[in-house]
C-alpha cells in the first residue's frame, strides 16, 4: 500500500520517464525505429518496469499512466522530426489499459491533438493481449497504428491465428535468442521467421547481444536485431548519434 501510494505520487509529478531503444535494420544497419521502455525516476534512483508495472495494473494506475507514455513518445516523435530524424515509436500495451472503455476515444484524442505522423506509432502487445482485445487492436490499426506482437514464442503461439490478426510484425522473444544456436532453437527460430515472412510480417529479434546472433538473424532472414549489441534502453539524447547511421 505505500507503494501504491508513491506510485500515485509518482505519476502526479511525472517521475516516469521513457527510454528508448533502438531496432537495427539488417538490411542496411540504420536505425529507424524504437522501443520506449518505461522508467520510474524515483528519489532512490532508477526503478526498472518489473519492480512497478504489476502495481499499476492491479491498482489500474497504469491508465492514467498509459496516456501520459502516449503523450511523450509523440513529442519525442515530433522532437526528432524536428531534427530531421523520422523515426518510428514502439509503445507497450497492457490488457488493462485496452480494458478501459474510453480507451480508443481518448487515445484518438490525443493523437488528432499532436497532429503526428501516425504511421510512426508502433504498439507492442502480447499474444493473450491481441486475443483479448482484438477488436480494439483492429480499430487502432485502421486508425493508422502499426501492431507488433511481442514476447513471441513464449506463449501458445497457436500460429494459424498470425493470418487472422492486424498485426505488422513479430517481436522474437529475449529467451529464445539467448538459446539460439542450440540445435533446435535454431531449426525452430529458422522456421518462425520463414513462417513470418511467408506472411508477409515483419520479424524482429530482441535480446541480441553479440555479433555472431546478429550475423546468423541475418542470414535467416530477420528483419531487425533489438539489444544490449546496438544498445541498452537510454535517454533519448544518448541514442541519437545512432540515427546517422550505418553501424
Ligand atoms: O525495460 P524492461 O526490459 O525492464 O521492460 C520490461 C517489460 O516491461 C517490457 O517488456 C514491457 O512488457 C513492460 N513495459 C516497459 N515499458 C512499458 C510501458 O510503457 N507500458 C507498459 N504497459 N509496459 C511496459
Ligand atoms: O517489451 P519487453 O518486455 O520485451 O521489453 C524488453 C526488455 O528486455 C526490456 O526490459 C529491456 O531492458 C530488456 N533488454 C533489451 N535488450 C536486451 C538484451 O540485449 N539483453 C537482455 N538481457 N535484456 C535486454
Ligand atoms: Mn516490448
Ligand atoms: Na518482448
Amino acid at each position: 500500500l505505500e507503494l501504491q501510494n508513491r506510485l500515485k505520487n509518482a505519476i502526479k509529478n511525472n517521475e516516469f520517464v521513457l527510454y528508448y531503444q533502438p531496432k537495427l535494420s539488417l538490411s542496411d544497419f540504420c536505425v529507424r525505429s524504437v522501443e520506449a521502455l518505461l522508467r520510474w525516476n524515483s528519489k532512490d534512483g532508477i526503478v526498472l518496469p518489473n519492480e512497478f508495472i504489476p502495481i499499476l495494473e492491479e491498482t489500474r494506475l497504469i491508465i492514467e499512466l498509459g496516456y501520459q507514455i502516449f503523450e511523450q513518445a509523440i513529442d519525442q516523435i515530433k522532437a526528432w522530426q524536428k531534427i530531421g530524424f523520422t523515426i518510428s515509436v514502439a509503445i507497450n500495451l497492457s490488457a488493462v489499459q485496452l480494458d478501459d472503455a474510453n480507451f480508443l476515444e481518448k487515445t484518438f484524442t490525443l493523437i488528432n491533438r499532436s497532429n503526428v505522423d501516425r504511421n510512426l506509432i508502433e504498439i507492442e502487445v502480447t499474444e493473450s493481449t491481441l486475443i483479448k482485445h482484438l477488436d480494439r487492436l483492429t480499430k487502432l490499426n485502421e486508425y493508422g497504428l502499426k501492431i507488433f506482437l511481442d514476447d513471441f514464442g513464449t506463449g501458445y503461439s497457436s500460429l494459424s491465428y498470425l493470418k487472422e490478426v492486424p498485426i505488422s510484425g513479430i517481436k522474437i522473444d529475449i529467451a529464445f535468442i539467448r538459446e539460439m544456436f542450440e540445435k533446435k532453437n535454431f531449426e525452430i527460430l529458422k522456421t518462425i521467421i520463414n513462417l513470418s515472412k511467408a506472411l508477409n510480417l515483419k520479424v524482429i529479434a530482441e535480446g541480441v547481444e553479440t555479433k555472431a546472433q546478429a550475423n546468423a538473424l541475418k542470414s535467416l532472414n530477420c528483419d531487425e536485431v533489438q539489444g544490449f549489441l546496438i544498445a541498452r534502453p537510454a535517454l533519448a539524447k544518448d541514442i541519437e548519434h545512432l540515427f546517422r547511421g550505418p553501424f
